[in-house]
């Protein structure tokens, strides 16, 4: 299997580290004068962990077609080898969210030893009722054409509900702490169904799956306002899943998906309701410029990502919340390893910009309404050079200063693709 050595990390390392340290100096003295202590910042960095989706390790796709890169993994195993790849260049993303089916593990105690000898762990589980499994459609007689749990008919729901208790089970042996359901429920026509029958039955649904979780874990409902239900979508918006979160129990928390709003919501405010009645379970990273467009994190609204991280240290005092952070991607172009080190930099690039905000500088101007005073404060986190700490962080634990150039210098794909082969193919049912 290819692995991401790390003599080759130290070779990469080498001839940047002079320019590196100079910038380190000079962004460290900046952010002293405002009084915020640069080792505190890289500690807070450095326990910024955010999880690789089992999903985005291959390339993605459209509705116009695919171009697979080649060396993809074919299976769970060679997902986790190419998950430790990421994290042995970034020290930040050790842990794989998988997704049943897609990724259904035939060994998950076996896939769990696997991961742990590569240093990755398990988060978040995904179920998926939005495709018919022919594993449990019992041979297409059972389908999820027209939903799942908000299905009219109880024995569609029932099936829906034993693929969830199934992705637990799956779960519990990889070390999973929560389940994430893929809900992809709603109506494609107007009249088609009733919106508060349809809505009731998930709640209902959503509550089962509630108590049958492991007393240690939680459950995470998304928000989404179309596709692949273009009329409505059950859980729609914030406000709906935040009802339905309520209605499931206690241990359900919201996920927020940069991608899954109308256009112009203010997603941090969001953020800050749901936090605010405890119920912010998490996110899936990613950008978009139009709608779901599963576009590289920050690549499109990097102000919005830098908001969201002030009001992420907001709720945490100062530092990163514990949720389920993960980066929910599709890599059409781009080699999907190189996208996703290049997300990883930017959320840290975005959680870092927000660390360096004077934010007891920030609530004076505001009890003051200073807006102007508040605009400086704010804008000073924002434009700082901050990725020689960011960088940083991975140099103190044995990662690269430079990601992508050190993957490359590696020459991880072409190994890959001469052990997987070239037609390898990753996603999907
Ligand atoms: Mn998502």
């Amino acid at each position: 299997m290819p692995t991401m050595e790390p003599e080759v990390i130290e070779r990469e390392n080498r001839p940047r580290l002079e320019l590196h340290e100079r910038g380190l100096d000079y962004v460290g003295a900046s952010v002293a004068s405002r009084g915020i202590d640069p080792e505190g910042v890289i500690s807070a960095l450095g326990d910024f962990n955010v999880a690789l989706p089992s999903w985005a390790l291959g390339t993605g796709g459209t509705r116009f077609g695919r171009f697979p890169i080649g060396g993809e993994p074919r299976n769970p195993e060679e997902k986790v080898d190419d998950a430790a790849a990421v994290n042995a260049l970034t020290t930040v993303n050790s842990t794989i969210s998988l997704h049943i089916p897609w990724d259904y593990p035939d060994d998950p105690v076996g896939l769990r030893a696997h991961a742990e000898s590569r240093g990755i762990g398990f988060d978040a589980v995904n179920s998926n009722t939005f495709q018919d499994d022919p594993r449990t459609t019992d041979g297409g007689r059972v389908s999820y054409k027209f939903g799942s749990l908000a299905h009219s008919d109880p024995a569609i729901r029932e099936t829906a509900l034993a693929h969830n208790y199934e992705v637990i089970s799956i779960g519990e042996a990889l070390g999973s702490k929560a389940l994430t359901v893929w809900l992809a429920d709603g109506m494609n026509h107007p009249g088609q169904a009733a919106f508060r029958a349809q809505f009731e039955r998930v709640a209902e649904c959503l509550g089962d799956i509630h108590d049958h979780l492991p007393s240690d874990w939680s459950l995470l409902v998304e928000h989404k306002p179309y596709e692949p239900a273009f009329y409505a979508s059950v859980n729609t918006d914030w406000g709906s899943s935040l009802l339905l979160a309520q209605e499931a129990g206690p241990r359900t928390g919201c996920i927020v998906d940069l991608g899954h709003h109308l256009p112009n919501t203010n997603i941090e405010q969001v953020v800050s309701r749901l936090a605010m009645v405890n119920r912010l379970g998490g996110f899936h990273f990613n950008d978009s410029k139009y709608g779901d467009d599963d576009l590289t994190t920050g690549s499109i609204k990097p102000f919005q990502l830098f908001l969201i991280m002030m009001e992420l240290l907001e709720i945490g005092g100062g530092s990163p919340p514990e949720l389920a952070y993960m980066i929910d991607q599709s890599h059409n172009l781009k080699d999907p390893l190189e996208d996703l080190l290049q997300s990883a930099e930017a959320l840290q690039v975005a959680m870092a910009r927000a660390l360096v905000v004077d934010r007891e500088a920030l609530t004076g101007a505001q009890m003051d309404n200073d807006p102007a005073l508040a605009a400086e404060i704010l804008m000073a986190g924002f434009r700082t050079d901050v990725r020689p700490l960011v960088a940083e962080v991975r140099r103190r634990r044995g990662g690269a200063l430079d990601p992508v150039a050190t993957y490359r210098a590696a020459g991880y794909r072409a190994r890959a693709t001469e052990e997987r082969g070239a037609e390898a193919r990753s996603t999907g049912l």
